[in-house]
């Protein structure tokens, strides 16, 4: 039995992976199931509430001892689940920067790591490939899943490959329509102030040599309006998210993703002086930075690496 697994508490395109994926390889003849580990991010709910679609993820005390995995989105280790065990790791489809655990997978027969937009995009290729056409229920989440990490086609790291597969799942599923990209980003964007620190994505650091970082993560329609309103809330928690977790710095990357530009600030001095020097960015009277395209997080973390990384094998 093959289970195709993800990151703790996924977005749209890991949770597209999983499910289309497992689906692909189900109808080629493999036995297979997926596995979501833990609550995924609130706009995985908002599509699957939108377009009635019903995800039925393996329970922990389900996945058996000798289990394979296939792990989508995702080519790191620290943010998988215990059970999945490197050496029963066979395949990798994932769009993020090679990771220091890559080598640590040694039972690997099939690895597909392509700077492309959304890890959905890939999957949907391999769909291509097939000649199988998704299920409406796949092909729905593919094309959210490319839409949401690509920030509707229009951050930096989208890709040819990206627009062409939207391209095909709109013309083989009628019920995928643009006009309910708007509203699905502005539903994104009601976040209760209970889960804003869950959609900040801000447990996870970053380890460097000397030093570690977190870098939250929000995405929302109408930043400005939205600061207005959280940002001291947004402040207040990233300074105890640094005590909590230890880290030297946090800050935070907010992406207005129908305006398509990014607002940048940091928890505290130290934090802003890390970004100063790391990014060059340079910061207002409020201590925000807008810059005028989206800069992915990915896209930091790789500069990051770059600058303070011993060279990765
Ligand atoms: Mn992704």
């Amino acid at each position: 039995m093959k289970i195709v697994t993800s990151y703790q508490k996924p977005d749209i395109d890991g949770v597209a992976c999983m499910y289309a994926y497992s689906e692909l390889l189900n109808r080629q003849g493999e036995e297979t199931e997926y596995f979501i580990w833990d609550k995924p991010k609130q706009e995985v709910t908002i599509v699957c509430d939108m377009f009635g679609i019903t995800l039925s993820s393996l329970k922990e005390d389900e996945i058996l001892e000798n289990s394979e995995f296939v792990v989508v989105d995702l080519n790191g280790k620290d943010q998988l689940h215990d059970i999945v065990k490197e050496d029963k790791v066979v395949e990798i489809i994932d769009h993020h920067g090679l990771s220091r655990w890559l080598q640590s997978y040694t039972s690997i027969q099939r690895l597909q790591i392509d700077k492309v937009g959304a890890a959905a995009t890939i999957v949907t290729e391999r769909y291509k490939e097939s000649g199988l056409i998704p299920s409406r229920e796949a092909a729905i989440l593919l094309f959210y899943g490319i839409i949401s990490n690509s920030i509707n086609l229009k951050s930096s790291l989208t890709k040819t490959r990206d627009k062409e597969a939207c391209q095909w799942l709109k013309s083989i599923c009628q019920d995928i329509s643009e006009e309910k990209i708007k509203e699905i980003f502005i539903k994104k964007s009601r976040i209760e102030d209970c889960n804003l620190r869950y959609e900040m994505e801000c447990e996870v650091p970053n380890i460097f040599p000397d030093f570690k970082v977190i870098i939250a993560l929000l995405e929302v329609a109408n930043l400005e309006e939205f600061l207005k309103d959280k940002k001291q809330q947004i402040l207040k928690i990233m300074q105890s998210v640094k005590k909590e977790k230890q880290v030297n710095y946090i800050f935070i990357n907010c992406i207005d993703i129908l305006n398509g530009y990014i607002i940048v600030f940091a928890a505290d001095e130290e934090s802003r002086e890390f970004v100063r020097r790391t990014f060059g960015y340079e910061f207002d009277q409020n201590n925000m930075t807008k810059i005028n395209r989206i800069i992915p997080r990915k896209d930091m973390t790789a500069i990051m690496r770059k600058k303070y990384n011993p060279k990765i094998g």
